[in-house]
């Protein structure tokens, strides 16, 4: 491998697509919080500088650093980096909202205090959400009543519930697993259920799609 295939920006970028939409949105989470940080700390660290070394000497307003390519490259080298992280973020959100098109499609309705998930059987859940594991999910969203909005923060992800409308996201769970939720618009357990997303595996999520309790209940998985 040469030095410019090492080095290759656009590289560093195929990177990051391969990972996962959690690991992707953490990595541009901190790197945002690392840049603003860094301008925290030279910002710090110049007025420092001018407090205690260059006070009443008038040497700031003959900064070197205001001048010529000095002054270009404090110009473009944060542009960059905030175009960069903008890129991230931009297409790591539209990732995380146009679902593959083989997904598996639920109906979320919010309803007096309780969401309802109906499946493409007709079976429906007030209960849990039962999903398949490794298998894309698009949730189908709208409200009844007030705008919910349904967060699984361990996916990262975050939709509203809006009447008169719909929304969608989708995700992807590796393996068997129960996930809480939060409504974001202001309920609690006490004005809205808060119902766990439960991933189960292929043979699991056909036996519960299969009975035909209304009320259904979660398959027991911790
Ligand atoms: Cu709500």
């Amino acid at each position: 491998m040469s030095i410019s295939q090492q080095f290759n920006p656009i590289h560093l970028l195929r990177v990051f697509d391969s990972k996962t939409y959690v690991e992707r949105i953490d990595l541009i989470f901190w790197a945002a919080v690392g840049a603003a940080s860094w301008v925290l700390l030279w910002h710090l660290a110049a007025l420092a500088r001018i407090w205690f070394l260059e006070r009443g000497t008038g040497a700031f307003t003959h900064l070197e650093s205001h001048k010529g390519p000095n002054y270009v490259a404090w110009l473009s080298l944060p542009s960059i980096v905030v175009v960069l992280l903008f890129w991230l973020g931009y297409r790591t959100n539209l990732d995380g909202l146009v679902a593959p098109a083989d997904a598996y499609d639920i109906q979320v309705l919010s309803e007096r205090g309780a969401w309802a998930f109906t499946y493409p059987t007709g079976k429906l859940s007030r209960v849990d959400l039962v999903v398949p594991v490794a298998r894309p999910v698009r949730l189908i969203m709208s409200s009844k009543d007030a705008i919910h909005g349904l967060s699984i923060p361990e996916l990262r992800l975050q939709q509203l519930a809006i009447p008169g409308r719909y929304s969608t996201i989708w995700f992807n769970i590796p393996s068997q697993r129960s996930l809480s939720t939060r409504c974001t618009e202001g309920c609690d357990a006490r004005t809205n259920t808060e119902p766990k997303v439960v991933a189960v595996d292929e043979s699991h999520f056909d036996a519960w799609l299969a009975t035909n309790q209304r009320l259904a209940s979660a398959a027991p998985v911790k």
